[in-house]
């Protein structure tokens, strides 16, 4: 049973906005994740998304694990590979890079994670995911050798949106990549969500209120945040006010 998603979409219905943190298993200490967590629970933050381009140090399931014993909230995986698999998460995003034309992130890693899924309850979202230039060469695009979708080019941006819907994707994430320096632009997400019919998620380069209200407003349904909570976690009980 898709309980995950049939929240995602009530929420659509209700109009009622979604943040998820994202943790990169690269980047986030283990021993932090309590302390971390405490100020997650105090702010607006609905879901955890863990994954990366690389999961160099092979954390992903202690983090899963030690995110589970310290939050209520669903903790999704955002694979980079599907070695970061694992069953400690309540779902995964199962992604498709629809932006490039690499077989092995359109089919291949999906094949490979088979093995893996049989045996697992993880709750299965098949995610249509749009690269999108940010302004730096990010690692998404390093690891997957494909190229962003310039945001010049709405047209093929939305295209690919609705190629993802008629192809049976449940959700679309439009994706400036980590660390981005120009998020997703307004004018893109309006023009997307007016069109797709399925929920849309944003992420990549948000660092403020301001930004995320925007792009809330333009409207994406689901905002993830990962950078701008690891340089500054007062930003997470900051967003409350
Ligand atoms: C990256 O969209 C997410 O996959 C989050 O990006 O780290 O820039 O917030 P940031």
């Amino acid at each position: 049973m898709q309980t995950m998603y049939a929240h995602i979409i009530q929420a659509k219905k209700d109009n009622q906005k979604l943040l998820a943190v994202l943790i990169d298993p690269d980047k986030m200490g283990v021993d932090h994740i309590p302390e971390f967590f405490k100020k997650v629970q105090q702010s607006i933050i609905t879901h955890v998304f863990v994954g990366g381009s690389t999961d160099a140090e092979k954390k992903m399931e202690m983090v899963v694990k030690t995110i589970k014993q310290h939050t209520t909230l669903p903790v999704l995986i955002f694979p980079g590979s599907h070695e970061q698999i694992t069953e400690a998460a309540d779902g995964i995003l199962f992604l498709s890079l629809l932006s490039g034309r690499n077989p092995k992130y359109l089919i291949e890693q999906q094949v490979q994670s088979v093995e893996k899924l049989m045996h697992t309850n993880l709750e299965i979202i098949p995610t249509g995911y749009i690269l999108i230039d940010g302004g730096i060469k990010t690692a998404v695009q390093r690891v997957s050798e494909t190229l962003p979708i310039s945001q010049h080019n709405v047209e093929a941006i939305l295209h690919t949106a609705l190629a993802g819907q008629f192809s049976g994707k449940q959700l679309i994430y439009l994706e400036a990549g980590s660390g981005a320096k120009k998020m997703v632009a307004a004018e893109i997400i309006q023009e997307v969500s007016s069109k797709l019919q399925i929920p849309l998620i944003v992420g990549g380069g948000i660092r403020s209120k301001k930004q995320l209200n925007e792009i809330y407003e333009a409207g994406a349904d689901l905002v993830v945040i990962g950078t701008a909570f690891e340089e500054n976690e007062d930003f997470l009980v900051e967003l409350k006010s």
